[in-house]
Order: C-alpha cells, then sequence, then structure tokens
C-alpha cells in the first residue's frame, strides 16, 4: 500500500536489477566492434534492447492470439513505440523516479524491470498481476515497486497528478524526512501521453503548473499521428512541439523515436538537465502504430493500404535490426536467435500467467476506501467539550482552528486552492491577509509559510490533480475548491483518479486527501452558481468519504478525522453556516474527533424524526421547537457523515418515532434523501406508521432575486407543512 504508512513498506530493498527478463547468455557475445560502440551506444546493450524490443512486440502478438481464444479480453498494443522507450529506458531509475505511464508504454516496462509475465497476467485478468489484481485492462501499469503509478484510462489525467508528484520531490528535498514520505536525490517524474490526450486542458493545466513551479518533469509526447481514427492534423493547428514552443522554462526537444540509437544520443543529456533542477522538459517523439488502435478497432477502415505499408516500413524494430547487421554486431542467423529467444520467453511467460489464479469474486469490495478507525466515543455535550478550556467559535473559525493545530502537528499537510493564502511574502508584513474567500484559511500562509499555504491558478482540475500526484507520494494535501458550483472541471480528477486510486491498484497505492468545498445556498443573492448543493452526486463516487458538519464541534472533529484517513475525503463547508451564532460551539480539545458515518442526535422526540444534515439542520431544530408548541415531539437526527451514513442511528429513530421526514437543501430528485428514504422503506418497514417523506428544493437551480431564493430552497415553514403532513398521516 502507497500512501503514509504503506510507502515505506513498500521500499523495503533497492530494484535489485532493472532488468526482469533473462540475461543474455544465450547469445553470442556481440562481435567487437572497435570502441565496443555502436553509433555511440555499447553494442551489448543495444543488442538486449533489441532483444527487449522484440519481447515486447510478441507480447503483443500474443495477447492478439489470446484474445482470439478469448483468453484475454482486451488488447492494446505497444508496437510502434518500442525503440523510443528502450532508449528512454536506459536513462531513468526504476524505484527512484516517479512514473505515470500510457498504456502504449509496455517496452517502457520491460527497461524498468517488469517481467513479461508481470504484465501479461494483468492482461489474463489473474489474481497476481501485479498492477491491478485484475481489475484493469491490460497496460495500465501500477507497480509501487518500481515506483510506476497506477494509471487509469482517462487520457490525460495523469498529467496533474504527475505535476503533484513533481511537487512532492521539490516540497520533501528541502526538509527532514517525513514519515512515510521517501524522496530521491536528483529523482524526476515521467509521464507519457500520445499527441492526441494533449489536447485534453488537464495537459495545458500540468504544463502551466510545471513551468510556473520550474518542476522536475519530463513529458514524453509519444507521436504516433492518430488518436484512434483521428489524424494528428485534425486534433491540432500545429505539432505538439510547435504548440508549447512559448512556455516559458520549459525544455522541448523533437527525438526521432522510431530510431533507438538517436533517442539513446539525446536522451543523456535532457534527463540529466532535468535532475540538475533546471525546470521541465518535453520531448515530442515521433512513433509509430502499425497495428490498430486497439482490439476493438480495425484501422483498415480509416487508413489506406498504402498508409498501412509505410508504416510497416518505418517500423522502428526494422530500423533496430538494420543497424545493428550494418554494424557487424549481429548477422541474420542472430537475428533470427534473438527472435526465437524473445518468441520462447513469451510464450513461458504467457503460460505461467495463464496458469496463475484468478481472482476471487468474493474480493471485489475489497480496497474501496479504508476509514481510520476512530474509537467508539460517546457524544460529548457542549457543556463536556467546553470543559476543555476551547474559546466558543462558529462553524468557519473552528475549520480555520483546526487547520492550524493539525499543521502545526503534521509538516505534511499543504494546504492551496485558489486565494487562499493571505498575500505575496513581500507585503505580508503590511497587509491583513485574504485567506480565501471566507477567510478559512486565513493566517496560515503567515504562521506556516508558502510552502504550506498557497494559491494555485485559477483551475480546479490542476487544484484536485496536483493534490492527488501529493498524496500518492505520502503527503497530507488539503486541496479547497472556491465554490461548489465550480468543481465540475476537477470531476475527473475527484472521481476517476482519486477516488479510484485504491480499488484500481488492488490497494498498492492510495491517495489521501481533504478536499474542502464551499457549498451551499441560503445567500440571497447567490444565484445560480454560488448557491449549488449536490452532495448526492459524490456520495455515488465509490472510493470517496463525504461530510458536512453543521456545527463547530463536528467540523473540528470531522477534519481531524479527515486529516488520519488515507483515502480522499470530501469535507463540505456550508457557506451559509460559517459564521452563524447557532453553529457556535466550544472549540474542543485536539483529541475530540467525530468518526466517519456516525450521526448526531439533536433533538430527541417521540411522534416523529427529522433526518437531515447541513443548513436544515437548524431549520429542523427550529420546526421542532413550532411544533412542540403544540405538544408535538419531534426529533432531529443530524447525519453529518453522508458517505458513509449512520443507518444504525437512522433505524433506531425510524424504530422509536415510527415516523420520518428526510429533508434537506439540494433538489429533491435523485438527491442523497433518495437514498436515506429508499433504505429505510427497504429495512424498516415494518416500524413505520406513514410513508416515508422528502422535502428538497424545487427541481431547478438556484434563483438570484430573494422571494424566488426562498420558493426554491426550502425554508423552515416548509419543514413545518411536510412535518405536519407525515403526522397527519
Ligand atoms: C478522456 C478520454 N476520452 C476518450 C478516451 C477514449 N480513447 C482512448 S485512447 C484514445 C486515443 C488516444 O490517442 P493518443 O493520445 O494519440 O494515443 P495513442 O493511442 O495514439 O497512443 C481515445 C479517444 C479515453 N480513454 N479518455
Ligand atoms: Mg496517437
Amino acid at each position: 500500500m502507497r500512501g503514509l504508512m504503506a510507502s515505506t513498506a513498500a521500499f523495503p530493498e533497492p530494484v535489485p536489477s532493472l532488468r526482469a527478463v533473462p540475461p543474455l547468455e544465450s547469445l553470442p557475445e556481440p562481435p567487437a566492434t572497435g570502441d565496443g560502440l555502436i553509433r555511440g551506444v555499447p553494442a551489448k546493450e543495444a543488442v538486449e534492447d533489441f532483444r527487449s524490443a522484440w519481447i515486447s512486440r510478441l507480447m503483443d502478438d500474443r495477447e492478439i492470439a489470446l484474445q482470439k481464444q478469448s483468453r484475454v479480453y482486451f488488447q492494446i498494443s505497444g508496437a510502434g513505440h518500442e525503440a523510443l522507450l528502450l532508449g528512454l529506458g536506459r536513462e531513468l531509475r526504476a524505484g527512484h523516479d516517479w512514473f505515470f505511464p500510457y498504456y502504449r508504454d509496455r517496452a517502457l516496462m520491460l527497461a524498468l524491470g517488469a517481467s513479461p509475465r508481470d504484465i501479461l497476467l494483468q492482461s489474463v485478468g489473474s489474481a497476481e498481476d501485479p498492477s491491478s489484481a485484475g481489475r484493469q485492462m491490460p497496460c495500465h501499469f501500477g507497480m509501487a515497486r518500481l515506483n510506476v503509478v497506477t494509471q487509469s484510462s482517462p487520457t490525460g489525467s495523469q498529467c496533474l497528478p504527475a505535476v503533484g508528484c513533481a511537487e512532492a520531490t521539490r516540497y520533501l528535498s528541502g526538509r527532514d524526512a517525513l514519515p512515510g514520505c521517501p524522496v530521491g536525490n536528483e529523482e524526476i517524474t515521467y509521464v507519457s501521453l500520445g499527441e492526441g490526450a494533449t489536447s485534453e486542458g488537464e495537459f495545458w493545466e500540468a504544463l502551466n503548473t510545471a513551468c510556473t513551479l520550474s518542476l522536475p518533469v519530463l513529458f514524453l509526447v509519444e507521436d504516433n499521428g492518430w488518436a484512434i481514427s483521428v489524424p494528428v492534423e485534425e486534433q491540432a493547428p500545429a505539432p505538439i512541439s510547435e504548440l508549447v514552443a512559448g512556455f516559458p522554462g520549459l525544455a522541448v526537444h523533437r527525438v526521432d523515436g522510431l530510431d533507438y540509437f538517436e533517442v539513446r544520443r539525446r536522451m543523456p543529456a535532457i534527463v540529466e538537465t532535468l535532475r540538475s533542477g533546471s525546470g521541465p522538459a518535453l520531448v515530442h517523439a515521433r512513433v509509430t502504430r502499425p497495428y490498430s488502435h486497439s482490439s476493438a478497432d480495425t484501422q483498415s477502415k480509416y487508413r489506406s493500404a498504402g498508409e498501412l505499408a509505410d508504416e510497416s516500413a518505418n517500423d522502428p524494430l526494422v530500423q533496430f535490426e538494420a543497424v545493428l547487421l550494418e554494424a557487424g554486431v549481429l548477422d541474420e542467423t542472430a537475428v533470427a536467435g534473438i527472435r526465437e529467444e524473445a518468441r520462447r520467453i513469451v510464450l513461458e511467460a504467457a503460460r505461467s500467467a495463464l496458469a496463475a489464479p484468478r481472482p476471487d469474486p468474493a474480493a471485489v469490495t475489497e480496497h474501496v476506501i479504508d476509514l481510520p478507525r476512530i474509537p467508539v466515543f460517546s457524544e460529548r455535550s457542549d457543556a463536556e467539550i467546553g470543559q476543555g478550556g476551547g474559546e466558543t467559535v462558529a462553524l468557519g473559525e473552528a475549520i480555520r482552528r483546526t487547520l492550524a493545530e493539525r499543521m502545526a502537528l503534521d509538516e505534511r499537510i499543504r494546504v492551496f486552492g485558489e486565494d487562499v493564502a493571505d498575500a505575496r511574502d513581500a507585503v505580508l508584513g503590511e497587509v491583513a491577509g485574504k485567506g480565501g474567500v471566507f477567510g478559512t484559511t486565513h493566517g496560515l500562509q503567515r504562521s506556516f509559510g508558502t510552502d504550506r499555504c498557497f494559491n494555485t491558478p485559477l483551475a480546479e482540475a490542476n487544484i484536485v490533480g496536483r493534490a492527488v500526484g501529493q498524496g500518492l507520494r505520502g503527503l497530507r494535501p488539503v486541496p479547497e475548491i472556491q465554490f461548489f458550483d465550480y468543481i465540475w472541471p476537477a470531476m475527473q480528477q475527484i472521481k476517476s483518479e482519486a477516488a479510484t486510486i485504491r480499488w484500481r491498484s488492488a490497494g498498492s497505492f492510495t491517495c489521501p486527501m481533504v478536499l474542502r468545498v464551499a457549498i451551499g445556498g441560503y445567500l440571497t443573492g447567490g444565484a445560480i452558481w454560488h448557491s449549488q448543493s449536490g452532495e448526492s452526486i459524490f456520495t455515488h463516487v465509490p472510493g470517496l468519504a463525504v461530510v458536512m458538519p453543521s456545527r463547530a464541534s463536528d467540523a473540528a472533529g470531522l477534519l481531524r478525522s479527515a486529516l488520519e484517513a488515507e483515502d480522499p475525503v470530501l469535507f463540505l463547508e456550508h457557506k451559509h453556516l460559517l459564521r452563524q451564532p447557532y453553529t457556535r460551539t466550544p472549540f474542543p480539545a485536539p483529541d475530540h474527533r467525530v468518526p466517519f458515518g456516525k450521526g448526531r442526535v439533536v433533538r430527541d422526540g417521540s411522534d416523529l424524526v427529522i433526518v437531515t444534515w447541513g443548513a436544515l439542520v437548524e431549520k429542523g431544530r427550529q420546526t421542532a421547537e413550532t411544533l412542540a408548541g403544540e405538544g408535538l415531539s419531534v426529533a432531529v437526527v443530524d447525519l453529518r457523515s453522508l458517505a458513509p451514513w449512520d443507518h444504525e442511528l437512522v433505524g433506531d429513530w425510524v424504530a422509536k418515532t415510527g415516523r420520518v421526514l428526510v429533508a434537506h437543501e439540494d433538489s429533491l430528485t435523485s438527491g442523497f434523501g433518495a437514498e436515506v428514504a429508499a433504505w429505510v422503506g427497504e429495512h424498516c418497514f415494518a416500524e413505520l406508521d406513514a410513508p416515508v417523506c422528502r422535502l428538497g428544493a424545487t427541481d431547478t437551480p438556484v434563483a438570484y432575486e430573494p422571494t424566488l431564493e426562498r420558493a426554491i430552497l426550502p425554508q423552515t415553514d416548509d419543514v413545518v407543512a411536510a412535518v405536519r403532513r407525515v403526522l397527519a398521516y
């Protein structure tokens, strides 16, 4: 398991050999070539890589054959990219540098020390597949021992985590070792993608930060001219190396990736410069794609016979062989011998992979999320919390104090987002400081420094993607999304990256982060894009915890728990509640932590229970007070943690009261109340004296004009009316 505790365990010993393929003993010694070099490359290494290139290519062929027999279920080739990746692999250090590879990087994996069997175990979907235990498609690499980070399928989404990883390098290099955060001397981060994927915005957001911070990232663009059936000239107005030419601080290189010897000649200086800390580099490498995009594609449907013949003529393996023959290092017989040996190696690896155990269907729910086991605690009253001597504060201030408290204890915590810093260092002595548009991070930069609390570009994917990369390195990133309404550009990083990392790597990697998001309406004038709720969209994401406190002590307790988690937590901060007097409690002592999945009884009652969270907690409480005047006894439960949520507490209160209203601020249809109501209907049917009712906002956006806003968002009167309806049943 990667992440805080785990990564030390994942690094017990150095990688023994960068070459896991069997040694070359069975081959004839390469004939002496004067200085033993072919075009500047040691002959032995060239021959070894020639053989690896064939192993890679024959693995493609073997998988294609096995798919026809339904023993492999998908195929994506590394064909045409081998010479580039084997040549480059010579300059990179497995288990030391960090790797965010693309699915075409089969040959790089061989260069780094993955065995053909390691790779084929994924193709056949074995439980022993070291990348994903049969959970991911072939060539979705992730091998902790090599520092090859688990890979996802969305093209381009690897770029921002790679930048975050390089930020971790920068942050960790300058300080005493932090637990679970190893860092290597002069390590660099490699990230690769196709020319098609450079059209993704995340790629450009990654370049932005890599250049702004001058990070040691190697962007490798493997340009085979095609993104499935879309030719490069339809993707972009110019080749990628021209498009990025204006990025200050980015070293841009064009390399012929079809020519192994050119790659060997060019890459040492490029990588050396990266290691020296002079900023990021982008290598635009020409490669080919002799095979169709994948087994789901037939490229003869969109490429002419002439074009395909040209592919074959430019095949890097053909060029590689020609040079070796011309140099007299190998003759035709030796080449045939190498191919035969590669064939045997692949055949043996495939046999072994096919014989390896299948995954256990019972294990599918393993490694989704592993939240910290906060000791069961009995709910403390405000008076008990107050015994700790903490000043009484509102919700927003509790969050600010908790961040400061934990940052002082844990150097792994870094807070970043739009406007979260106080001010530029140069003027910090003269100004009060901003500290977030709601002031929730005020003073953190001043207290802990600009590398602990800092502003990011106005780019939400950038914020979360960089947090993913830092979390993977064992840091405790606390990214902030300024308004929930603007979280959507980050959705891919949240849902496809952060939340899937543990599951897709079968627990080899984890992605701790506390993603703080200002949410909700009732702002009088907030309108559509400063009032949104939408928590159910995130509770629907396996691998993500979601919490939403409604008062100060819960905010402190949940934030402390979230900072102990090894997995991503969405921490929802209701904007309207940040300063409300009714959210005030004594600031709890540092040991006060609220466990995930534990609700809180706000008010006792016997006739009906309102199950709610966020801004509706206070409206529920007011409702109960109003109706108490009429002799009605209404209980209120604040879930405060939505994923996981407290089924037991809700079940108990349904049993006690027989009637339930689930009330929330979000619009009604498919709101989180639907989940609670469905569960109560299924599990508490016998206890119910009335149908389970829900109350939410109208199924519309939130309007600007105050009377419209009031009509849209549930008000206390609406809660009262809904409770009466249920009681009248
Ligand atoms: C975000 C996203 N959109 C679409 C796809 C489907 N898809 C997979 S690969 C691919 C083409 C990628 O082309 P390129 O980046 O040039 O890489 P190549 O396959 O040529 O090596 C597409 C469209 C995807 N995986 N992710
Ligand atoms: Mg391509």
